[in-house]
């Protein structure tokens, strides 16, 4: 019932304290969320609780021990797949949160230093995550963002349960944009139509919105949806004034004609 994400780092209070606040808090309060971390240092085997090593071949920097990461690991015994936090891993997106979120759990390791030793990666893990192209000191940060981004999306997790994926990427568009009050502020108005009480009308500009705003931003999510659909082109015409091919024709015969 309640999904199970561990998580093994060598600083369990930076995420520990991260889980504990503002929705996955409440989740994991409520028994939906249980999120377990796990001090890789409480598996060190020397006297000092060392957990990192020179790398064999000289270089710059630690490693991270093999021995207290496999003694960590195999002493929780984690959901699987134990996921690799790391620059050269999968990429993680909206799609793979999804994947995650549907599972009954998962786990996530996170190197600090230059990396861990291969061993780790060759015989410990089921895969490596990435968080984007640039480059952490550490997985914990990365491992908070795919923590935020799965938790939201298990059932119970967030209080409105169809907000969860009411927005950006649920359809392959962003936001449209959003106001509250005051209606005008230092001269700027609120868009006359969100105060008409026309629901359809209002639902017809945001989708417009969220459109012109996915093309002008993001066109390479616009590419991977497929592009705009005749009647979103129509749409975007009608709203708007902007004119952009469309690549599926769904409406009347002619409609996506010029
Ligand atoms: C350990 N450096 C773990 C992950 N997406 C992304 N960027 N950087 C990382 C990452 C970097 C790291 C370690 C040492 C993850």
């Amino acid at each position: 019932m309640s999904m199970r994400i561990d998580v093994f780092t060598i600083f369990p209070g930076m995420v520990d304290g991260f889980a504990s606040q503002s929705l996955l808090g409440r989740a994991r309060a409520a028994g939906v969320l249980d999120v377990r971390v796990h001090d890789l240092r409480s598996a060190a085997t020397d006297p000092h609780h060392s957990v990192d090593d020179t790398p064999f071949g000289g270089g710059a920097g630690m490693v991270l021990l093999p021995e207290p990461v496999f003694g960590a690991v195999e002493a929780a015994d984690p959901p699987r797949p134990l996921f690799l936090l790391g620059p050269g891993g999968r990429r993680f997106d909206q799609a793979f949160a999804r994947q995650l979120a549907s599972l009954p759990g998962f786990s996530m390791l996170c190197g600090r230093y230059e990396g861990v030793d291969e061993r780790v990666r060759e015989h410990l893990v089921d895969g490596e995550l990435s968080v984007g192209d640039y480059v952490l000191a550490g997985g914990e940060v990365a491992a908070m963002v795919v923590l935020e981004a799965v938790g939201r999306l298990v059932p119970g997790v967030m209080g409105n349960e169809e907000s969860a994926e009411d927005e950006s990427f649920a359809d392959g568009l962003l936001e449209y944009p959003q106001y509250t009050r005051p209606a005008s502020f230092r001269g700027w108005e609120v868009p006359a139509v969100l105060r008409s009480g026309d629901h359809a009308r209002i639902a017809r500009w945001r989708r417009a919105q969220a459109i012109a705003r996915t093309i002008a931003n993001r066109p390479d999510l616009l590419a991977a949806r497929g592009g705009l659909s005749a009647a979103e082109a129509r749409l975007l015409e009608e709203e708007l004034g902007i004119t952009y091919p469309s690549e599926s024709p769904d409406g009347p015969p002619g409609a996506d004609a010029q």
